[in-house]
């Protein structure tokens, strides 16, 4: 097995095979993922963008499109595509292979899909952990692709720096716009597919409901695209400009180190908490089967092993 500093030190030459190696290690919750990761988080710069909405929407269209734009100003490019691990999404990730591929043979593209294997974290953990890897390797900006409008997603687009949420007409208001809160996950909502019919109501009922936004929270731009004829883009990409160019690079870092400590503060409560289980319950399993027969209720449970971790850290604390 490489070495982590040898990974690291080929990751600073630009190697993509070091590149990928990070990735799987990081993805897969390898023991020295930590250690690499741990040396990657300051060396990250440039910013990440976020986009999310409902399948069939133009996101991979648009994340294409992107590409293409940052290529001319020659960024490298870095797309996580993050894919459920649901039968569902299997064909979908297909299509934004292809609909990504004129960028596939650019050496400056590192287009990844990420699936949930392994992870502590599940897929906002290891989608935060890529993000770090690609955008420690000099790729900005890293752009995250997540399919729907869930919290699971919106959890995901989160962490970017910038995020975009796509709607477009004809998609069932019900999926794209009603789920409370939804409008609240853009920087900037893109209603694509302008050129198709539905597209004046689509904007009318989002800025309608931007309207009942809370009054502390910035309301999303709005801003119309067709990914497939190009309208709008170039409005688009000026908004992107203006969120990028208005963080400042301190703010940047901060909001970045503060969603990654409690991402791994939640996720070592979760190992520390498989372990209280071992000494408290004789695993996770004998547990929940208390719990199924109705002996102990999980609230029990959960206050038992605060007590247990107290105790604990009295315990040493007095020696
Ligand atoms: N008419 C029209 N179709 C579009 C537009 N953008 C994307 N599409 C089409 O919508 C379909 C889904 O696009 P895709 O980018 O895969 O959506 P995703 O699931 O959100 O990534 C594809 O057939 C695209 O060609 C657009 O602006 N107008
Ligand atoms: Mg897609």
């Amino acid at each position: 097995m490489t070495s982590t500093a040898d990974i690291i030190r080929d990751i600073g030459e630009g190697s993509i095979r070091a590149i990928a190696r990070a990735l799987s290690r990081v993805e897969n919750g390898s023991p020295d993922s930590a250690d690499i990761l741990d040396v990657l988080f300051g060396k990250q710069q440039g910013f990440t963008l976020g986009i999310t909405g409902p399948p069939g929407a133009g996101k991979s269209t648009l994340v294409n499109r992107m590409i293409t734009r940052y290529r001319t100003t020659d960024n490298s490019v870095g797309v996580i595509a993050v894919d459920p691990s649901s039968p569902f999404t299997g064909g979908a990730l297909l299509g934004d292979r292809i609909r990504m591929q004129s960028h596939a043979s650019d050496p400056k593209v590192f287009i990844r899909s990420m699936g949930s294997r392994g992870h502590l974290g599940g897929l906002s953990g290891a989608t935060r952990d890529a993000s770090c890897v690609l955008s420690a390797a000099g790729y900005s900006p890293v752009i995250i692709e997540t399919v729907g409008v869930g919290q699971a997603e919106v959890e995901i687009a989160d962490l970017a720096h910038i995020t975009l949420l796509v709607l477009v007409p004809g998609l069932g208001d019900d999926v794209q716009s009603m789920k409370a809160g939804i409008m609240e996950i853009g920087d900037i909502i893109v209603l694509n597919k302008a050129d198709r019919n539905g597209i004046d109501q689509l904007e009318s009922y989002v800025k309608a409901s931007l309207e009942f936004m809370p009054a502390d929270l910035k309301k999303p731009e709005v801003i119309r695209i067709s990914a497939v004829s190009g309208e709008g883009l170039e409005d688009l990409w000026g908004a992107i400009d203006r969120l990028v160019a208005a963080q400042t690079g301190e703010e940047k870092t901060a909001r970045s180190a503060v969603k990654t400590l409690n991402g791994i503060l939640t996720e070592n409560g979760i190992i520390i908490s498989e372990k209280l289980l071992e000494i408290e319950y004789n695993g996770r399993k004998a547990a929940e089967e208390l719990i199924l027969a109705g002996q102990l209720s999980p609230y029990a449970i959960g206050k038992k092993l605060l007590e247990r971790a107290e105790g604990m850290f009295k315990h040493n604390g007095s020696k």
